[in-house]
């Protein structure tokens, strides 16, 4: 099997330092987060940045700098842009860090219910738009589905020209909207993906553990992080995104998996940059 590549989400959006105090805003809790995260054995970080207060913001500026400095203490690390940003952005708004040429970023498939009265908001317009300008400057997209008809969208626009293949996903179960987090649900995604992806699962919450459990077995990859959950077991609050990045590569080894590097993850993910 190939080398497992770990996805640190160290910051999300919505999750705040109410919810767990270690979460990151500033660009130095950014860095140091993505400093640990990486030398934990993350390949990738999924970024969203943070005002100081807290507040998610998509700013290019902002991006520019957090990205710059986390570029300084692990050179080598993928860094991946949210290109979701926060329910109830704007597409330009939420474009913004496309400016910057990453490497990879993240394209949304499809709207869906995102707790309460939120909804994220992603039409069919919109991902194409998203996905043409990723297509336009060289940057791999990491197709984030939080439901099957996501995979089928993507699959539909892929065909159209939207979205190069290989296609790369990113299972993200357990959100109150989206498809739930049970073992069966996974089976029902991976066999809906075709032969050439590759894909990566997220597990929300309590689902986080059992679901990167069963991604290592699958020949997927995973991604952990403040982003996705904040416990690292019932009660305990992780004190960092590299705390859940260690288990995965404990787990990893136990369970017969070696570790991929950053250099690994681009050959894995085709990434030409
Ligand atoms: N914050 C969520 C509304 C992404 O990064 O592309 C969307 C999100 C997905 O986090
Ligand atoms: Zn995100």
């Amino acid at each position: 099997m190939e080398k497992l590549i770990i996805t640190a989400a160290i910051c999300g959006a919505e999750v705040t330092k109410e919810h767990n105090p270690n979460v990151p805003y500033t660009v130095e809790e950014i860095r140091e987060e993505a400093r640990k995260a990486y030398e934990a054995g993350a390949s990738i970080i999924h970024l969203h940045v943070r005002e100081d207060d807290g507040t998610p913001t998509q700013s290019k500026a902002r991006y520019q700098v957090c990205m710059e400095a986390i570029r300084q203490v692990c050179p080598d690390v993928i860094i991946q842009p949210s290109t979701g940003g926060a329910v109830g952005m704007t597409a330009d708004e939420r474009l913004q860090p496309l400016e910057l040429h990453p490497e990879m970023a993240t394209l949304d498939c499809g709207t869906l219910n995102f707790g309460g009265d939120e909804i994220f908001v992603n039409t069919e317009n919109m991902i194409k738009e998203f996905g043409q300008r990723m297509i336009e400057r060289g940057i791999k997209p990491e197709c984030e589905v939080f439901d099957k008809s996501m995979i089928d969208m993507a699959l539909r626009l892929s065909k159209k020209g939207f979205i190069k293949e290989p296609l790369h996903f990113n299972l993200v179960m357990g959100v109150n909207g989206g498809i739930s987090g049970e073992p069966r649900d996974l089976l029902y995604l991976t066999e809906s993906l075709p032969k050439n992806a590759t894909f990566t699962v997220s597990g929300i919450g309590r689902h986080q553990l059992s679901l990167n459990t069963m991604a290592i077995l699958l020949g997927g990859h995973v991604r952990v992080g403040f982003e996705d959950n904040i416990y690292l077991r019932k009660g305990e609050l992780a004190e960092s995104s590299a705390d859940f990045v260690k288990r995965i590569v404990d787990l990893s080894v136990i369970l017969g998996r070696e570790i991929a590097t950053p250099k690994d993850a681009r050959r894995i993910l085709g990434l030409t940059k």
